[in-house]
């Protein structure tokens, strides 16, 4: 039996699902998880020796490869000084003045672990500033997994959510409403109904969590201008775009300008970082300057933060930048090519260096249109891409990551690869 098989036959007895978080089981693409020895530039080995080209990147923080060299000496070297302290220390300040000088937008700005605590904290500060205990979010957007987020389109309109997740309580699910994405006047009817009670709308900028979908031209100064003009907080939930789209991430591209920022993934590294902030008028309310509780033993931990620095350091060349879309323009042509020589109808969606292939013809605006895309050829094309060397998100609702580790020759052995695992999924129909 391989390794693999075997660790996740341990996994599985002592660990819910035998993994960590659940889109990690491959239940979006049928099979089972190999397990991973080691990473090293855009590639990593599982532990029964097999070579994978990576275009997840842990799901986005890895946008210089694995095992960078200046992120494990950073992360070394502090190390050997410590692993916390639980009290302040000069890299928190270094990293804070680093987000507060890429995002104008962020006057101030908390550390904290994880995108999921960036999100909840953000929310929690829109309904401590405006008293308000409305949250409107959009179909198909993910923010993490604190209550308010895990629920799903009401059967009406304005009507409240319902929980899409068993222990999210429907009295606190009623307070978040859902909107189609890059559909204003969805929002404009949300906040016709219930505008006086809404604390703030959270988006992801650029989508990637119901695989890449960029905002229509209008759609983010649209959410502006409603937010502003109903006295409600606009929350850019940056997580996955912050240093990836652009230095300055979504709201640099779009020259949007949110109340509240979300940041995660890259700024971490590959370690556990998060973080949110906003305007001062906007962020004096949080603890221990205002009203607005947050907290964590770990927050602006020193080898997380010495990870995350290095990793902006390296991205503070904006030719970064130019790399990484030259990486992913070439990428999308090559699965585009591919789609074409297969025969097999597919539209690529993609901002950067975050790209997703759906399996399907129609332009994919929002997630119903994704939803319409075939997730069996999705898993056959991910599989037969595996078979080949290379490794995808196991779902077709992810995106996919090139990094600055990732080579030209890299992108042409994905393309070659694609070609191949398209026309055997088209095959299997
Ligand atoms: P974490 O709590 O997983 O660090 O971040 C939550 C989060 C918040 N906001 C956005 C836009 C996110 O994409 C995420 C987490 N992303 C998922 C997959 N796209 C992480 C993978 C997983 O859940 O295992």
């Amino acid at each position: 039996m391989s390794d693999s098989k075997s660790l996740f036959a341990a996994a599985t007895r002592v660990i819910p699902g035998g993994v960590n978080s659940p889109v990690r089981a491959f239940r979006g693409v049928g099979g089972e998880p190999f397990f991973v020895a080691r990473g090293a530039g855009a590639r990593i080995w599982d532990v029964d020796g097999r070579e994978y080209l990576d275009f997840l990147g842990s799901w986005g923080p890895l946008i210089l490869g694995h095992a960078a060299p200046p992120v494990v000496d950073a992360v070394v070297q502090a190390a050997a000084r410590g692993t916390s302290y639980g009290a302040p220390t000069p890299a928190e300040v270094e990293m804070a003045e680093a987000i507060t000088s890429a995002y104008p937008s962020i006057e101030l700005v908390r550390l904290v672990s994880s995108g999921t605590e960036a999100a909840m904290s953000a929310i929690r500060v829109a309904r401590g500033v405006t008293g308000r205990p409305v949250l409107v979010k959009f179909d198909g957007c993910y923010h993490g997994h604190a209550d308010s987020l895990l629920v799903r389109a009401g059967s009406g309109g304005a009507t409240f959510s319902i929980p899409d997740s068993a222990g999210v309580p429907e009295p606190l699910a009623a307070l978040t409403l859902t909107a189609p994405f890059n559909d204003l006047e969805a929002v404009k009817a949300l906040f016709a109904a219930r505008g006086p009670e809404v604390a703030a709308v959270i988006v992801e900028p650029v989508a990637g969590n119901m695989g890449v979908v960029a905002p229509r031209p209008g759609f983010l100064e649209g959410l502006r201008e409603i937010t502003r003009a109903h006295g409600a907080l606009l929350i850019f939930d940056e997580v996955i775009t912050g240093f990836r789209v652009a230095y300055g991430g979504a709201q640099e591209l779009y020259r949007v300008r949110p109340d509240l920022t979300c940041l995660g993934k890259i700024i971490g590294g590959g370690l556990p970082v998060g973080a949110y902030g906003g305007s001062r008028g906007v962020m004096d309310h949080v603890a221990p300057l205002g009203s607005v509780y947050q907290a964590g033993t770990l927050s602006g931990n020193p080898i997380a933060v010495a990870a995350g620095l290095a990793t902006l350091r390296r991205l503070a060349d904006r030719s970064a930048y130019a790399r990484l879309e030259a990486l992913g323009g070439a990428l999308e042509q090559g699965l585009r090519r591919a789609g074409e020589r297969a025969g097999v109808e597919l539209t690529v969606n993609r901002v950067g260096s975050m790209l997703t292939a759906f399996f399907c013809a129609a332009p994919v605006p929002d997630y119903a249109a994704a939803r319409r895309a075939s997730t069996r050829r999705y898993a056959r094309f991910f599989h037969g891409m595996l078979r080949r060397g290379v490794f995808l998100a196991p779902s077709q609702f992810e995106a996919a990551f090139v990094s600055l580790a990732h080579t030209d020759a890299d992108i042409e052995l994905a393309a070659r690869a694609a070609a191949e695992a398209m026309r055997e999924a088209s095959r299997e129909d």
